[in-house]
C-alpha cells in the first residue's frame, strides 16, 4: 500500500468535489504527487517515530502504520486544488499569522449572526474592524439538550443542523478565504457527547466503542485515580468519573471517565483507533477550507495511574503526530493548543526538542497566553505590574516560528489558579473577589465562578462589565469614561504584545454582560455569552454612545498597530525596567522599536525613562513626546515608536 494506489479513486473525487475546480487533474497531478512525496519524505519519518513510540505494543501496528500513511496520503490527494494552492502561498510566508495586520475574531454562530450563512452575510462588518481570523466555537452537531456550548459533539462529519450545513461550511471558508481571512474551529478532541454514536454503540454493548473510553470496573480504582487528579468544574460537574450501568459487565459496576460534565465521555487515546478517528476527522475538515484547528482541552489527553493527567509526555506526541500528519495532507494548516495551565508549562505546547529537551516549533502553531491575560486582569484590579513583567519574561522562550494567541477574553472564566505557582494565593482571591464586585471600591460587575477546593473561585463576566461599564453607560459620566479607558487598555497593551489577538465578540462595542434571565442555572459561564448586539453596534460611529467611543478608538488602534512592523510577533516583547509599580512597559525590537507603557491605576504619573534619542511620537496619538517626563493619565497607555 502507497500512495500510489490511490489514485482512481482521488482523481474522481477532485474532479467531482469542489466548486473552485478549474484545471484538469490530469494536468495538476504529476506536480501534486511530486510534491506529496517530498511532504512524505520530510514528515512521515517524524510521524513514524512518534506514533510507534506511542503504540509499540499494538497488535497489528505495522499494518495499522501502512494505513495512516495512506489515509494521509489519500487525503493529501482529495485537497481540493484551491486549497492545495492557499498551501503553497501560506508556506511562502510562513510567519503570516504573526504579523502586526492580523487580527482574530471569536464568536458562537449562533451568538453572533445565527447561522453559517448568517456570519457570512457579516463578514464586511469584520472585515471593516480589521478582522483577518475568524474563530467560530463549536459548531459541529451537537448533543440535544446540555451540552457545554457545542463542547459535547454528537458527529463530528455534520454541522449542527440549527447552524446550517456542510455546505455553508465550505461557503463559509471560500468567502473568507476571498476576503483575506483565516478559518479556526475547534476540535474537541478529549471527548466525544454521551449520544455520540461511538458512546451509544459502547453503551450498546460493543468492545469495539467501549475501548474507545475509559471505563473503569471498581469504585477503588476510580479511588485509586482520583487521589491525584485535580478538578475542572467541581461545583457543576464534581468529580472525574460517571457511573454508566449500561458499561458494565458480567453484573459488575462501570464508571466511565468524564473529566469535564458527565455527558463528555473522554476518549481513550492509548487506542491507535482513537488516534486514527480524530486524525481523520482533522483531515476532513481541512479540505472543507478549515485553516486553523483549536485542539480543546489540549493537557487532557493521555492518561496515567498515579499523576494529574495534564500534559502528559504523550500528550504531547499525540499532538505532534496529528501536526507531522497534517504537514503532509494539509501542510498549512496550523495546530492551536488549549491549555490553561501554568505558564511555564503552556511553552511546552509548542513543542520540544527530543534531543535536547530545549523548546521547539514541532508541536502547535499557536496556544493561549493565557498566563498574561490573567495578569492584566490582575494588575488593573492591584496597580501591580510585577507579575505582568515577570511573566514577559518567563514567556519569552517561545519558539519563534510559533506564536501567542492574545487576547483579553473569551468563552470560559478567567482562571486565577492559572497563575497559582506566581502570585500568593491570598492575593488571588482578593483579585476573584474584587471582579465579584465583593470588594469595597470595586468597579466590577462580574460574577465569581466555581472554585478546585481552597483556590480562588474564578471570574464570569463580559469585558466591559469586568471593566465596570454599566449598559446604560454614557461617554463624558466619569464612571463611563474610566470603564472605557481601562477597556481600551486591556486591548492597547494586548495587541502590543507579540501574537495573534483574538477580540471576544461584542468587546469591539463594548458590549456588557447578558441578562440574567434567562441564564442556565450552575453555568455562570453564559454571563459573558450574550447575543450580539446589533442595535449597539448600528451606533459604532456615534460618538455620542459607549459603543461608538469605544469602537473608533479600537479600530484606530488595530489600523495602526498593522502599520508598526515591530509589532508583528516574531520577537518577543521585553519588560521594561524601572518603572514604578503601577506602571506596565515592554519593548517590541524592530527596525523600528515600539514601546509600550500603560499606567494600570488610576492616578495620574509622569515617568522618565532614560533615552539616547530625544525625538519620540506617540504612534496613536501622532504627537511629540518626551521620554524623559512623560506623563501618563489614570489608565493611559503609550504605543511610541522614534520620530522620524
Ligand atoms: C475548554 O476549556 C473549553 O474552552 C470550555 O468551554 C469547555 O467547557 C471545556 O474545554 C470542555 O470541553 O477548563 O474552564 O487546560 O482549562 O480545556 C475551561 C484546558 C476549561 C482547560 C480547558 C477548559
Amino acid at each position: 500500500l502507497s500512495w500510489k494506489h490511490a489514485r482512481q479513486p482521488v482523481f474522481l473525487s477532485i474532479t467531482l468535489g469542489f466548486n473552485g475546480m478549474t484545471s484538469s487533474p490530469s494536468s495538476r497531478t504529476p506536480s501534486r504527487a511530486e510534491s506529496l512525496r517530498q511532504r512524505l519524505d520530510r514528515h512521515w519519518p517524524t510521524a513514524e517515530a512518534l506514533l510507534r513510540r506511542l503504540y509499540a505494543g499494538v497488535p497489528d501496528v505495522e499494518d495499522w502504520l501502512v494505513r495512516m500513511r495512506n489515509v494521509v496520503s489519500t487525503a493529501a490527494l482529495n485537497r481540493p486544488a484551491p486549497l492545495a494552492e492557499r498551501d503553497d502561498r501560506r508556506l511562502a510566508e510562513p510567519d503570516w499569522f504573526q504579523r502586526s495586520n492580523q487580527l482574530g475574531y471569536c464568536f458562537y454562530v449562533d451568538r453572533f449572526a445565527g447561522t453559517l450563512a448568517g456570519v457570512q452575510a457579516r463578514l464586511g462588518y469584520l472585515a471593516d474592524l480589521g478582522v483577518t481570523y475568524l474563530h467560530a466555537l463549536p459548531l459541529l452537531a451537537m448533543q440535544a439538550g446540555d451540552n457545554d456550548g457545542g463542547f459535547a459533539v454528537a458527529d463530528y462529519r455534520a454541522i449542527e443542523p440549527r447552524l446550517g450545513r456542510t455546505e455553508d461550511l465550505t461557503a463559509l471558508a471560500q468567502a473568507a478565504h476571498g476576503a483575506g481571512m483565516a478559518l479556526c474551529l475547534d476540535v474537541v478532541c478529549n471527548h466525544t457527547a454521551r449520544d455520540h454514536a461511538w458512546a451509544q454503540a459502547a453503551r450498546a454493548g460493543d468492545p469495539r466503542y467501549r475501548a474507545y473510553y475509559h471505563v473503569l470496573e471498581s469504585a477503588e480504582s476510580v479511588a485509586a485515580y482520583e487521589a491525584t487528579l485535580g478538578q475542572v468544574f467541581p461545583k457543576t460537574a464534581p468529580g472525574n468519573f460517571t457511573p454508566e450501568p449500561a458499561l458494565a459487565r458480567d453484573g459488575g459496576q462501570a464508571w466511565v471517565w468524564t473529566t469535564f460534565y458527565p455527558y463528555q465521555w473522554d476518549l481513550n487515546y492509548a487506542n491507535p483507533a482513537v488516534f486514527q478517528e480524530m486524525l481523520e476527522v482533522l483531515l476532513h475538515l481541512a479540505n472543507q477550507g478549515v485553516d486553523v484547528f483549536r485542539l480543546d482541552s489540549t493537557p487532557f489527553l493521555w492518561k496515567a495511574p498515579g499523576t494529574a493527567c495534564r500534559g502528559l509526555p504523550q500528550t504531547h506526541w499525540v499532538v505532534r503526530a496529528w501536526r507531522a500528519l497534517l504537514a503532509i495532507a494539509a501542510p498549512a494548516v496550523l495546530l492551536k493548543g488549549e491549555a490553561i495551565v501554568d505558564p511555564d508549562d503552556v511553552v511546552s505546547f509548542f513543542g520540544r526538542d527530543d534531543a535536547t529537551g530545549l523548546p521547539a516549533a514541532n508541536e502547535c502553531h499557536l496556544a493561549y497566553n493565557n498566563g498574561m491575560m490573567t495578569a492584566l486582569w490582575l494588575a488593573q484590579a492591584t496597580g501591580d505590574a510585577a507579575p505582568a513583567h515577570a511573566l514577559l519574561d518567563r514567556l519569552a522562550v517561545r519558539p519563534r516560528q510559533a506564536a501567542w494567541i492574545t487576547y483579553v477574553r473569551c468563552h470560559d472564566d478567567i482562571i486565577w489558579d492559572a497563575l497559582a505557582a506566581l502570585i500568593p494565593q491570598e492575593t488571588l482571591h482578593r483579585v476573584s473577589a474584587f471582579y465579584a464586585g465583593a470588594t469595597p471600591g470595586s468597579y466590577a460587575l462580574g460574577a465569581a465562578f466555581q472554585a478546585d477546593g481552597d483556590g480562588a473561585p474564578s471570574t464570569n463576566g463580559m469585558a466591559a462589565s469586568l471593566v465596570g461599564l454599566r449598559p446604560e453607560g454614557r461617554p463624558g459620566e466619569a464612571d463611563t469614561d474610566a470603564a472605557l479607558a481601562r477597556l481600551l487598555q486591556l486591548y492597547q497593551v494586548t495587541l502590543a504584545l507579540d501574537g495573534l489577538p483574538v477580540l471576544y465578540m461584542g468587546d469591539e462595542i463594548a458590549l456588557t454582560n447578558a441578562p440574567l434571565a434567562g441564564l442556565p442555572a450552575g453555568e455562570g459561564r453564559w454571563l459573558h455569552r450574550p447575543d450580539m448586539d446589533w442595535n449597539r453596534a448600528a451606533e459604532r460611529h456615534d460618538s455620542a454612545t459607549a459603543a461608538g467611543t469605544f469602537h473608533t478608538a479600537l479600530r484606530r488602534l488595530i489600523r495602526v498597530r498593522a502599520t508598526l512592523d515591530a509589532l508583528s510577533g516574531i520577537e518577543p516583547a521585553r519588560p521594561l525596567a524601572g518603572l514604578p509599580p503601577g506602571i506596565l512597559g515592554f519593548e517590541r525590537v524592530g527596525a523600528r522599536a515600539v514601546l509600550c507603557l500603560a499606567n494600570l491605576t488610576g492616578q495620574a504619573v509622569t515617568v522618565s525613562l532614560p533615552t539616547t534619542t530625544d525625538a519620540w511620537r506617540d504612534a496613536v496619538a501622532e504627537t511629540a513626546i518626551d521620554l524623559t517626563a512623560l506623563p501618563l493619565g489614570p489608565w493611559q497607555t503609550r504605543w511610541i515608536v522614534a520620530a522620524g
